[in-house]
């Protein structure tokens, strides 16, 4: 395991040369362990729906809990992953998407290889994805995998598999050959984090191992990004303030008894999903980097 880096090693200068941060030191052991607590009761809450879904349908129950449950709000506030993510980013920042990334021993589930901006329709890349790992995550439980330096090309041609145990929800890879020799795995411990970037080239095997790896992708993005497409984005003001409003800004949940899936959630996935659509057209411009406001 990597010694994780110094607040001094978390820069936007070596963001932007790597394509990604990792470890970082976020949460302590007792708070990662207190989430996932409370993930693992979410899970029981959804096992038989989610135990029923694909790995890559799973998406309606895992993606944008943010917005509608209280302890997941609370997550993407935490104070010290907003500092590694401030680091990066700037200090006005929205948390426009959450996707649980689970694989129990004994599921199937991988994620292949790919570039999350092809399809999000986001300009500038002021946008960093925060993996939180809520217990260990190594190779042997699918830790996600990255390509160093992959983000600097942009737009790698993507098709859509529709694979069964992939989690994305299109089975989405890259179709030109990945150099994996290349690649690093971000290994975790309990409260630690990683951060990519939205062009990084980054992927994981499957769970051949007895422990649960539980983590959540929180995809900040500075207020200054826009979404293509007609419909606007939503997301929620996490830290500094917003000068451009780009996205309509969601009030925060209160309580913990919404059902992912259904009611609001449902609806607010539905509102994603017309966005994401609008907006699946890649962009020069998602390859450009505004100028951050400094405090
Ligand atoms: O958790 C994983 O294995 C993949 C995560 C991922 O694709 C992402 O955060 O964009």
């Amino acid at each position: 395991m990597r010694p994780p880096l110094t607040p001094g090693q978390i820069t936007r200068a070596r963001f932007e040369r790597d394509g990604y941060l990792c470890p970082i030191d976020a949460l302590t052991p007792a708070q990662a362990a207190h989430y996932r607590t409370l993930y693992l009761d979410f899970h029981q809450r959804h096992k038989s729906r989610l135990d029923a879904l694909r790995a890559g349908e799973r998406w309606q129950i895992n993606t944008d809990t943010h917005f509608v449950l209280e302890w997941v709000d609370a997550l993407t506030r935490e104070p010290a992953i907003l500092d590694a993510v401030e680091r990066v980013l700037g200090p006005d920042l929205l948390a426009w998407n959450t996707s649980w990334f689970v694989k129990f021993p004994g599921d199937k589930a991988f994620v292949s290889w790919h570039q999350d901006g092809a399809y999000w329709g986001l300009s500038p890349m002021d946008v960093a994805t925060a993996w939180v790992a809520l217990g260990p995550v190594t190779p042997e439980n699918g830790c996600m995998r990255v390509v160093p330096g992959s983000h600097k090309q942009t737009h790698l041609p993507q098709r859509d598999t529709f694979a069964d145990n992939n989690v994305l929800s299109r089975g989405q890879e890259i179709s030109v050959a990945v150099d994996e020799a290349q690649a690093v795995d971000l290994a975790l411990q309990p409260g630690q984090i990683s951060l990519h970037h939205l062009w990084t080239v980054h992927g994981s095997n499957t769970n051949t191992s007895d422990t649960p790896r539980i983590g959540i992708a929180i995809r900040y993005v500075s207020t200054r990004v826009r979404q293509e497409g007609a419909v606007k984005p939503i997301a929620m003001l996490v830290r500094g303030r917003d000068d451009f409003q780009h996205f309509r800004l969601v009030d925060r949940p209160r309580g913990n008894d919404a059902m992912a899936g259904e009611g609001l959630h449902a609806q607010l996935l539905q509102r994603v999903h017309v966005a994401l659509a609008g907006a699946a057209k890649p962009l020069w411009r998602a390859a450009t980097w505004g100028s951050p406001r400094r405090r």
